[in-house]
């Protein structure tokens, strides 16, 4: 692999937010694809982060950075990847959902997501069933994504589920569900199609969603 598809992908790993976008351009300057760059570069970091997250060698603050890193890079690599036509592997739309303020969690998880090379729509916190449904038609995503951190605002999970089936948009969508007191019998009893316990097994979990999609 070229030098500085190696230094991109230790930038990720090493959180080098503010030296990657000059690390970017010199790839483009050498000639490297904005697609390389993702490919080949800034994904196998963020697939090494990921690694290290879910084995415990790495932690939350750490994998922001990285995180970081990897939306400066894809700041300038975005508008080329539009230009080319390459198309991303899917896309999430996330949120916390109705009543719940929290969302750190969920801004890593939508990192992640990106990071696996998913277009991410994030609507922020405290999202209404009825903001998802009007999002899915609009932004037509593979995948709704929600958080909830409290026992309170896990029912939110379920009604957003309802008012997608009401809206005749469910069927559209796969639904993966996170948080901390949310776990994989809540989400099957809830009928998500799917449950992740961090922001790694999050964009493992989406990247298992499109495949079967
Ligand atoms: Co709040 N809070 N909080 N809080 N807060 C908790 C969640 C709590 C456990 C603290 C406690 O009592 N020990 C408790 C909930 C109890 C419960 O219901 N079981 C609690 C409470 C009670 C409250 C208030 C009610 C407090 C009050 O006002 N009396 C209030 C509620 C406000 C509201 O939401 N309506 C409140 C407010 C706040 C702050 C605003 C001050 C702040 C949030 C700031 C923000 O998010 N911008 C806050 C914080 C920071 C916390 C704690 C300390 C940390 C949460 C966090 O960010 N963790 C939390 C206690 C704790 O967890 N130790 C607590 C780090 C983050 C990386 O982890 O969010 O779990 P987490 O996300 C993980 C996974 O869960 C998973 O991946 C992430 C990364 O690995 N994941 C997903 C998350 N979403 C996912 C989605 C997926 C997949 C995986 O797919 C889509």
């Amino acid at each position: 692999m070229s030098e500085v598809l190696t230094s991109i992908s230790n930038a990720i790993i090493q959180g080098k937010k503010d030296d990657i976008g000059e690390l970017t351009q010199k790839a483009l300057d050498e000639g490297q694809s904005a697609q390389d760059i993702l490919y080949k570069g800034l994904m196998p970091g963020m697939d090494h982060v990921s690694d290290k997250f879910k084995a415990g060698d790495m932690f939350v603050p750490e994998v922001m950075r990285s995180a970081r890193s990897m939306a400066n890079s894809m700041k300038i690599l975005k508008p080329l990847l539009i230009e080319t036509g390459v198309a991303m592997i899917g896309k999430v739309l996330l949120g916390t959902v109705k009543g719940d303020l929290h969302d750190i969690g969920k801004n890593l998880v939508g990192m992640m997501c990106e990071g696996a090379g998913f277009e991410v729509k994030d609507l922020g916190i405290s999202v209404e069933p009825e903001a998802f449904v009007e999002a899915v038609k609009e932004f037509e995503p593979d995948i709704v994504g929600m958080s909830a951190l409290l026992t309170t605002t896990m029912r939110s999970m379920g009604d957003t589920i309802k008012a997608l089936e009401e809206a005749g948009v469910r069927d559209r969508v796969k639904v993966m569900i996170g948080g901390a007191p949310v776990n994989q019998s809540f989400a099957d009893k809830i009928g998500a199609d799917a449950y992740a316990p961090d922001a790694a097994a999050a964009s493992d979990v989406a990247k298992k969603l499109v495949k079967k999609s």
